[in-house]
């Protein structure tokens, strides 16, 4: 899901949920990483409805609300027509349970010889359209493709929900009212603009619509009619403008054509780790200075600055991440998501699978964890700037000088190991 502003959903790590997955059959569902909408973060949150009693006179009210916010009667009446509460929608709301899933697990799917096979086919298929918004909009097919492979595997799930009934719901719901409030008033806009109509507007229970799941806000902000028939159709059987929607935005976001993501690196004997992390960047021929390497044992070549990431820690795998990592990150800020794409268009492109191991006998720490974790960093003297469960850039470098002053590998790392040394 396409972040609905840039300040809508602050950075988030590992942490996972499946929004469409816990629905789709195999390996070859959605894989969506979000980040957990927390409670303590979400200061829109007020009492949530025990019912949809008042669900009509709520609509009412919501109709004065988006006329005066230039909603035609036409529109609201056709998009309104039919649609009640629906009690699923609030299900799954709730239902987002913790769940967290390690680096490597998400990967193993996100990233399957099946989705990697049904990217290439997916490329092949359309290739003469994806090569045209290459020279468009300079993203490489592949990486439009990979956000397309996990976001609907190829267009297969993208939801057959009633946006305008999910929304409404949402909205009147009151978790999170003004955002979903919000994102209805734009869908609105798009029905407006003759862009679909009301029951051809289909999207995930939370809002996220087509191919490649814009919310409807980013749809306003960045959706394109690449066909050239004057709508923007991102929900049809023909993926065209929402591919091109997808790099449409990639571009806005500053993607620099001709650089990677990242690349796979190794780290020398006695590196200093405290260099690693998103906050340090460096040319990658100071990198080769130091004696990080490529997998076949080369210097990276000059894309620009560049930062070492050890997305699970010292024993896991290595990579130097360039601007076009944090471009991704604004489709969605986990960095799991972000690797997930990077890595699935890079084997789409006939690349090497990641070559170093995981630690995969680390599980992966919960939010009560990932929160006790914090409160006792804080405790001990290495201040995480809150303790919101959210593995951020602030524990991040609390962990660091925990990590340094007990003499260990400052990587950064959140494991169990730690926090077992912690209690
Ligand atoms: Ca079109």
């Amino acid at each position: 899901m396409i972040r609905a502003s840039a300040a809508a959903l602050v950075a988030a790590t590992v942490f996972l949920y499946p929004v469409l997955a816990a629905a789709a059959p195999a390996v070859e569902a959605s894989l969506r990483p979000q980040a957990r909408p927390s409670a303590l973060a979400d200061m829109e949150f007020t009492a949530a409805r025990a019912s949809h009693a008042g669900f009509d006179a709520w609509v009412a009210d919501f109709k004065r609300r988006a006329a005066a916010e230039g909603i035609s009667a036409p529109v609201l009446q056709s998009a309104f027509a039919g649609v009640g509460y629906d009690p699923e929608v609030i299900r799954l709301d709730r239902n987002q349970a913790e769940f967290s899933r390690t680096l490597w697990d998400y990967l193993d799917s996100a990233v399957s010889d099946t989705r990697v096979r049904n990217g290439r086919a997916a490329l092949d298929r359309h290739r003469t359209t994806l090569a045209a918004i290459e020279q468009r909009y300079g993203v490489p097919a592949e990486v439009v493709v990979a956000v397309w492979g996990l976001e609907t595997s190829y267009g297969s799930f993208r939801g057959s929900n009633d946006v305008i009934r999910s929304l409404a719901t949402l909205a009147f719901d009151g978790r999170r009212a003004a955002f979903f409030e919000a994102q209805l008033i734009a869908a609105l806009r798009i029905l407006q603009a003759g862009d679909t109509d009301p029951r051809s507007m289909r999207g995930s229970w939370a809002g996220a619509m087509g191919h490649t799941q814009f919310m409807p806000t980013s749809f306003l902000d960045y959706a394109v009619d690449f066909t050239g028939d004057g709508r923007r159709d991102i929900w049809g059987k023909d993926p065209t403008d929402a591919l091109a929607s997808t790099a449409a935005y990639l571009a806005r976001f500053g993607w620099q054509a001709g650089q990677p993501w990242g690349v796979e690196v190794v780290l020398p004997q006695g590196f200093d780790y405290a260099l690693t992390g998103r906050a340090i960047t460096r040319d990658p021929d100071e990198w080769a200075r130091m004696g990080v390497r490529d997998t076949a044992g080369r210097a990276v070549p000059d894309h620009g600055p560049a930062s070492i990431l050890l997305p699970a820690g010292a024993r896991g795998a290595t990579f130097m991440v360039f601007d076009n990592f944090g471009v991704i990150e604004r489709y969605n800020p986990a960095d799991a998501y972000v690797i997930g794409v990077g890595h699935l268009a890079d084997r789409i492109a006939g690349g090497p699978p990641i070559q170093a191991e995981w630690p995969r006998g680390d599980r992966a720490l919960s939010f009560s964890e990932r929160e006790e974790l914090q409160a006792r960093l804080t405790r001990a003297g290495f201040d995480t700037q809150g303790v919101d469960g959210r593995i951020g850039p602030n524990t991040e470098a609390a962990i660091r000088r925990y990590q340094t002053a007990a003499g260990l590998i400052p990587d950064g790392y959140a494991s169990l190991a730690l926090l077992e040394r912690l209690r």
